[in-house]
């Protein structure tokens, strides 16, 4: 048989199909769909320091919002805390042998603001910098690039006591100061800085609903106001890496903007998503990469909209090298005649969610998110920060941690991912929440969304089948 090029291979057997009249799957299983992801895509890890590290009050870190409303009864599933959450503090040089087992060129986690600054500012505290450079040179030493977070919600306690936290501006500019510090010292070898995680996590899940630290229920105007000093930091922390690291540093946040998916792909409901994606984004996402708060945004908060300084705006619209994103869910859109262009859809009762109800299973999320924000806004990178499940982990009677449903969120998730990537989107690397079993917030330990099991009594570490998943994915850069 003469050799024939894939498309002469591919015409002929869509020929053979036209006259068999196969079915459109036998014939998609024989035209082999690359599953590949780019060359040089970073696979990497994520995790943050108050649910990993505990340590609480070693070596002079002061206490976060987290440390006081952990402690506060009522307020975590039994009441449990981050004293000692996975003891990374300690252990961080077998966490990091997972990373190098796994295969992972990244490893993202966070810095904690009160082990740096006990009181949020003033006097530094050297043994918590100290820390850092430790677990920054056992990365480089294994060859693993870190990527840091500078706040994941671990605001220092002094500040909240002090001046009301997030409520003033004072812990925006405080914010910059903590970042100016970190970066200059770390910068020689750290060259990939998120400055925040997730506005809406530690601004209205903190100060509207109450249910993160520090556990407050403000009226709309404050919020608004708490939000923007949320976003407000971000943009002076911007402005003060820039000031404080070598040209070349690579800046960004990690964010997570509500994503929303066109129920059918048609170019309205995909113009559907894309409007849905900007108003979702409004408080947050959208003034960072349009150096304004959009219109409507404005039009609908009237008296209760934020009151922006001069000079605010600059900061917030900093010019980004990447934009990160946490994806775990997204809601599904139709094009409509209503003044915004789209409706969300309501989920039917039967729709299925992973073991933390609020993850409903969508997979699409991943793709959607990366081409939205593309769209929208053409960010010159992104990396998907987050992406991960909880599962009811429990070991078999051989210790085997079987976490199937995990590996069945992974996959779809990761295959979107490549979709996009194929498709010519700029996502240049994704890291999974997470590398082990932490204290899921509010969860407490009761939702686990590890690939790694941790025993919480021995601190033992072991891998899930999810980790093996993961593994041969990054060997072969491919979703199979
Ligand atoms: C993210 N929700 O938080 C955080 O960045 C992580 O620290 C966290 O462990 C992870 O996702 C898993 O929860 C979220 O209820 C927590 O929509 C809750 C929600 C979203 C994100």
């Amino acid at each position: 048989m003469k050799n024939l090029t894939r498309r002469q291979f591919g015409a002929g057997i869509a020929a053979t199909a036209a006259t068999l009249a196969l079915p459109k799957l036998a014939l998609a299983q024989l035209h082999p769909i690359s599953r590949e992801l780019p060359q040089g895509f970073l696979w990497g890890c994520a995790t943050a320091a108050y649910q990993i590290e505990g340590a609480a009050s070693e070596d002079g870190r002061g206490p976060s919002v987290w440390d006081t409303f952990s402690h506060t009864p009522g307020k975590t599933y039994n009441g449990e805390t981050g004293d000692v959450a996975d003891d990374s503090y300690h252990l961080y040089r077998e966490d990091i042998q997972l990373l190098k087992n796994l295969g992972v060129a990244t490893y993202r986690f966070s810095i904690s603001w009160s082990r740096i600054f006990p009181s949020g500012t003033g006097q530094p505290n050297p043994k918590g910098l100290d820390y850092y450079n430790r677990v920054v040179d056992e990365l480089l030493a294994n060859s693993i690039t870190p990527y840091i977070t500078l706040f994941h919600w671990d605001l220092p306690q002094a500040l909240q006591s002090r001046v009301g936290g997030w409520q003033s501006r004072d812990t925006s500019k405080a914010f910059a100061d903590y970042a100016a510090y970190v970066t200059k010292r770390l910068s020689d070898r750290v060259h990939h800085w998120m400055t925040t995680n997730e506005f809406v996590c530690f601004t209205d899940n903190g100060y509207k609903n109450g249910s993160f630290a520090p556990g407050l229920m403000l009226p709309p105007a404050q919020v608004n106001q708490i939000r923007h000093h949320g976003i407000l930091a971000h943009g002076l922390g911007v402005q003060a890496i820039r000031a404080n690291t070598p040209s070349g540093t690579q800046v960004g946040l990690a964010e997570n903007t509500n994503v929303y998916v066109p129920a059918i792909e048609t170019p309205e409901n995909i113009e559907a998503a894309r409007k849905a994606t900007r108003d979702g984004a409004a408080p947050f996402l959208a003034p960072l990469m349009e150096g304004h708060y959009p219109a409507s945004y404005l039009e609908r908060e009237g008296a209760n909209a934020p009151k922006i300084e001069p000079g605010d705006m600059e900061a917030i619209g900093s010019k980004l090298d990447f934009v990160g994103l946490n994806v775990y869910t997204a809601d599904y859109v139709e094009a409509d005649s209503s003044a915004q262009g789209y409706a969300i859809l309501p989920r039917p009762a039967s729709y299925p969610h992973m073991t933390s109800p609020w993850i409903e299973i969508t997979p699409e999320c991943t793709y959607w998110t990366i081409r939205n924000v593309t769209d929208l806004w053409h960010p010159p990178a992104i990396f998907i920060t987050e992406n991960g499940c909880s599962s009811d982990d429990v070991p078999n009677a051989a210790g085997h941690i079987e976490d199937t449903d995990r590996v069945m969120y992974l996959r779809n998730h990761i295959a979107n991912v490549q979709r996009a990537a194929a498709e010519g989107y700029p996502i240049k690397g994704y890291f999974l929440w997470s590398l082990m079993d932490n204290f899921e917030w509010a969860d407490g330990y009761s939702k686990r969304f590890g690939i790694h099991y941790v025993d919480f009594k021995t601190e033992k570490r072991t891998p899930k089948l999810s980790a093996a998943w993961y593994r041969d994915t990054i060997a072969r850069n491919a979703v199979e």
